[in-house]
């Protein structure tokens, strides 16, 4: 069933600017959005957040997610339809708890919805669901993607038709478990002085379900041509991947974590290495920091959140605002309003 938002968003004559930076919906508490035009029309998958009880603590336990809700627009600025449950943790045969960052994918004239939950282990695993539309209800499979672990799955489409999936999240994101893509339960976070965790990628096969390659890593460049240390947190990887392309170059984005920014490096290809750029979001009111970036009628969007709602970083509320490079194809970095 199809649900408008309790309360309309503010729209005017003279442009955006009013517009951008509310929140999205106010319904419900959203997170993490991973934007995409499918059909002409955008469609966001948001974590949904939930006010659980759960106690806060480093792994994020609090981040109790059961389930997911699509949400969907004509056009930036316009009314926001909330499309209900489009899957509930309890029908997914293999999750324990905590469904995280989801993302979208369409292919084989199927919609297939990625997200990350723990096992019933309490291992962080990646899942699939499929749907004949983008907005759900989704039907999840009945094992988590073979090979496929961690947290924050996102899935890019190149020009050649090929899908890549990008992911891994360190803390209670649980990378630091992953090594050579073996699981070690006692997988340390590393010290300032050692290299940093790396994101990871694989090509996914046709059937959209499984994965056509081992998993690699990814290396994230400073200017010099070295890796980042554990030490450069202010920009080596810590969560929230995303692939997009403009002019012909890959820029791999993401969060680093425990300071607060989104960042981007940029490459020639989907595998990397991707050479760091710069911030593009400062912290935005709440701890964590999640994003998509998508085209629309020939302008680009960030879509992100913060807690406006709520104050509280573990309910969040899903945003949007206009994304602008300059001549070079740097991002203009954006201070987000509060
Ligand atoms: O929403 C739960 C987690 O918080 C996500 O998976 C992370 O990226 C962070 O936004």
């Amino acid at each position: 069933p199809e649900k408008a938002d309790a309360k309309p968003m503010p729209t005017d004559s003279t442009g955006m600017d009013r517009y951008l930076s509310q929140p999205l919906v106010s319904n419900i508490y959203t997170a993490d959005p991973s934007a995409h035009v499918f059909n002409g029309r955008i469609y966001v998958y948001p974590s949904h957040d939930t006010a659980t009880g759960t106690p806060e603590n480093d792994n994020g336990d609090h981040f109790n997610m059961m389930d997911y809700h699509i949400l969907s627009m004509d056009a930036v600025g316009g009314p926001v339809t909330d499309h209900g449950v489009a899957l509930d943790i309890k029908n997914i045969p293999w999750a324990g708890r905590q469904l995280w960052a989801p993302d979208a994918a369409f292919a084989n004239g199927t919609y297939y919805l990625y997200f990350p939950v723990k096992d019933k282990q309490d291992v962080f695993r990646i899942g699939v669901a499929t749907s004949a539309k983008p907005e759900g209800p989704f039907v999840a499979e009945k094992e988590p993607i073979k090979g496929a672990y961690s947290i924050d799955p996102t899935v890019f489409k190149d020009d050649d038709g090929k899908y890549y999936m990008y992911f891994g999240g360190i803390w209670g994101g649980q990378l630091q478990r992953w090594n050579n893509n073996k699981y070690d339960s006692a997988g340390k976070l590393r010290k300032p002085d050692e290299l940093a965790i790396l994101p990871r990628i694989a090509r996914l096969s046709a059937d959209m379900k499984s994965f056509a390659e081992p998993v690699k890593e990814i290396k994230i460049l400073d200017s010099a041509g070295n890796l980042f240390k554990e030490a450069n947190n202010d920009k080596r990887f810590f969560e929230a991947a995303w692939m997009h392309k403009y002019k012909g170059k890959y820029y791999f984005s993401y969060s680093t974590g425990d300071t607060h920014n989104l960042v981007y490096a940029t490459g020639d290809n989907p595998y990397g290495p991707f050479t760091y750029r710069g911030i593009f979001l400062y912290p935005v009111e709440g701890w964590t920091n999640h994003h998509s970036i998508i085209e629309k009628d020939g302008k680009w969007f960030l879509f992100y959140h913060d807690v406006q709602l709520s104050g509280k970083t573990h309910l969040r509320n899903v945003k949007v605002t206009e994304l602008k490079y300059n001549e070079d194809g740097t991002i203009q970095p954006i201070h987000a309003q509060k």
